[in-house]
């Protein structure tokens, strides 16, 4: 079954130690760990096989780019999107973002039309719309959420309009753990004809995604929350946009015919991938993909809600803390369906910074402030929170001390 002390030693970095502790890492959100096999096949790649891909015929080039675009057969059946041309690699969620942001905006949009984000996006997920609005005059609108930090769906159809051509929000909210339920607005949105991209930089990592499915008409998410390397990730996108969208940049791997007169484009997918793309980071992202896909997407999912239960109910014991997000109901101990691994809290005056350097001292690496969503903090009326967040590898000890750690600095305040 899941055995995870013996997933730990996949990563040896969990057996580090700072400031003479044990590490405790609860920054997943950020970025998670690398399991040695993504780093043995990106080593692998770069000793044995590394050749630019796509353009040559001699034998290196063809396996390097045999394993580029096996990554991208291997991110097709993890998200099941339907073709291959759907599947565009990226630096990440915002460049995915961007180049939505971009290329739609420039296909669809013009002087007043609106682009519905919500009150708990990511700024990836907002100002790349408002750089928009600068340049195009669109408008950015968006959904309040409750004060239980649930997106209000009552107030949906309000907030669409016959001006709003796309609207784009996160999955997963990487400050309160919403799930948001993506298919009743997928569903809602659509009877307006209206197309729906998905941050899904904090579900790809926790949850089965079945693009299809879902039936959004973007998802967007990084390599790196998912135990793979930095600088990669995946736009999906339904072909028919696609298709009517332009490129995002210009330069080699995206082009078809280049003249002075007239230059032609490539087909989908690379008429988005300009330039040489980063074929290492792809493999590496197959690699931990099929490392995910060894453990159980459900097996993980179940691992890391019984953490976040587990802490949630611990977290209980400590005087004047605040949890941000959906709670657990106190007539029913099973997780909130609304909850993903992630928790943020507060206690009592203490300063969220002051309590993240403290636990730090105490070898336990939380992230403290803002998380890149300053209208969310607005909104909750904080400058801050303090964010414990889960993944594969982490452990009930480790809960136990983070509560401990909680506790320890609650008394020297
Ligand atoms: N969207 C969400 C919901 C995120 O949580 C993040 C990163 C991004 C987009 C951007 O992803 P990137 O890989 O392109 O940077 N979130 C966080 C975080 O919560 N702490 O550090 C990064």
């Amino acid at each position: 079954m899941y055995d995870v002390n013996k997933i730990r030693e996949d990563f040896p970095i969990l057996s580090r130690t700072v400031y003479n502790k044990p590490l405790v890492y609860l920054d997943n959100a950020a970025t998670t760990q690398k399991p040695l096999c993504v780093l043995d096949a990106m080593r692998n790649e770069y000793l044995n096989v590394n050749a630019n891909v796509h353009r040559g015929v001699h034998y290196l080039s063809q396996q390097a780019t045999d394993l580029h675009e096996s990554a991208r057969e291997k991110v097709r059946s993890f998200i099941n999107a339907k073709s291959l041309s759907e599947v565009i690699f990226t630096r990440g969620t915002t460049e995915s973002i961007n180049l939505v942001a971009q290329t739609f905006c420039e296909a669809f949009m013009k002087e007043g039309d609106e682009v519905l984000v919500s009150d708990m996006e990511h700024h990836s997920n907002i100002v790349p719309w408002q750089l928009q609005a600068q340049k195009r005059g669109i408008v950015v609108r968006h959904l309040p959420i409750t004060d239980d930090g649930l997106l209000d769906l009552s107030t949906l159809s309000s907030h669409l309009s016959s001006r709003t051509k796309l609207v784009s929000i996160c999955h997963v909210s990487n400050v309160l753990g919403t799930v948001n339920p993506v298919k009743e607005i997928i569903r809602l949105a659509h009877e307006h004809d209206i197309p729906v991209l998905l941050d899904g930089a904090q579900s790809a990592p926790h949850m089965k995604i079945d693009v299809q499915d879902l039936d959004c008409d973007f998802y967007a998410f990084s390599g790196h929350k998912m135990y793979g390397p930095t600088g990669i990730g995946v736009l999906y996108g339904k072909e028919k946009l696609l298709e009517k969208m332009p490129p995002y940049q210009g330069g080699g791997e995206m082009i078809d015919k280049v003249s002075w007169e007239k230059t032609t484009f490539e087909q989908l997918p690379l008429k988005f991938e300009a330039g040489t793309p980063d074929y290492v980071a792809t493999h590496g992202l197959a690699t931990a993909i099929d490392y995910m896909l060894s453990l159980g997407l459900d097996n993980i999912e179940a691992h890391e809600q019984e953490l976040t239960r587990y802490c949630m109910e611990r977290m209980q014991e400590i005087e004047n803390i605040r949890i941000f997000g959906p709670h657990l109901s106190p007539l029913n101990s099973h997780l909130s369906s609304h909850r993903d691994a992630v928790v943020s809290f507060l206690v009592g005056d203490i300063h969220h910074l002051d309590m993240g350097t403290l636990l730090d001292r105490l070898g336990i690496a939380v992230r403290t402030g803002h998380h890149c969503a300053h209208p969310l903090m607005t909104r909750l009326g904080v400058t801050g929170t303090v964010r414990a967040s889960f993944a594969l590898y982490n452990t009930k000890e480790e809960v136990d001390a983070l509560i401990d750690g909680i506790h320890r600095v609650s008394k020297m305040f």
